[in-house]
């Protein structure tokens, strides 16, 4: 039987990988700690702002080379942003269960230190690699170009990526997938958009998942779907209760599939 499951960054709490990517990463992680010192200094802070550029850079360029190994390969690629615990790994088994007799199907899981996401999307019946990332709270393009290596690329047709739960990070680092979905739920309150509005900025679908506790939060779907909407007219927003599969449809739908 070929092997379904792969561990990337397995090595983790050792010391990881020192590619220069994550050189930078950490350059970068230095630069967040002294920005203080720094703005007192300007030639510093011109030096800083270089070095997010390169950052930001860099991992554009591995997205792109992602996209044209996917596209070479004829897979579409989704990644899965959203809130931690907003139900991302919950939607995407859902869809899988769904979809695996029509399309061959992978998911990338991406997880500071543990394998708990990939053994439920392996159990849904995906090819699976996990990846580590540590400390860091975003997949990067680097990340994503080693696991695909990990992939029999020949033989897919779709790949799921859960990224990192987190609302911030994840937007910055365009991974080369096709479509970007945010998962958020009614579980964290009337507030979650308004406060983190850059992640939908460059999203193609939101969904408001936990649709069942909406009431008991107090939280409208209209209203948040209002938010939304100003931040990126036209954009669909979908309400899943996907511990249940309601919605999952819907999602499906909504991304072509
Ligand atoms: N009430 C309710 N709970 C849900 C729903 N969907 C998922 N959950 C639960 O929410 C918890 C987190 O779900 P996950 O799918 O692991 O969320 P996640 O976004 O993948 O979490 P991280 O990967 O840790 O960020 C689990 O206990 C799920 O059973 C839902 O529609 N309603
Ligand atoms: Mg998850």
């Amino acid at each position: 039987m070929t092997e379904r499951f792969t561990t990337l960054g397995s090595d983790y709490p050792e010391e990881p990988e020192r590619t220069p990517f994550s050189l930078l990463l950490s350059t970068k992680k230095f630069w967040v700690k002294s920005v203080m010192k720094i703005i007192k200094a300007k030639e510093g802070e011109v030096f800083d702002i270089e070095l997010e550029e390169s950052l930001l850079a860099k991992n554009r360029q591995l997205a792109e080379e992602n996209r044209r190994v996917l596209d070479e390969n004829g897979i579409l690629a989704i990644d899965v942003m959203g809130s931690v615990g907003s139900g991302k790994t919950t939607l995407i088994s859902h869809i899988v269960k769904r979809l695996k007799r029509k399309y061959r199907i992978a998911c990338l899981a991406g997880d500071l230190t543990t394998t708990i996401d990939a053994e439920n999307l392996k159990k849904a019946g995906a090819k699976v690699v996990q990846i580590n990332t540590g400390k860091e709270c975003h997949l990067d393009a680097n990340l994503i170009r080693k696991a695909l290596k990990e992939l029999p690329l020949k033989n897919l047709d779709l790949i799921f990526i859960e990224n990192v739960g987190n609302l911030i990070c994840p937007a910055e680092f365009p991974l080369g997938s096709h479509k970007r979905v945010v998962v958020v739920s009614f579980s964290e309150g009337p507030f979650i958009i308004r406060k983190h509005p850059y992640i939908f900025l460059n999203a193609d679908l939101v969904v408001i998942n936990k649709k069942d506790l909406a009431q008991r939060m107090n939280v409208s779907f209209s209203q948040l779907q209002k938010e939304i909407l100003t931040l990126k007219p036209k954009i669909k927003v979908l309400p899943t209760i996907a511990k249940r599969g309601i919605g999952v449809s819907e999602v499906i739908e909504g991304l072509g599939l």
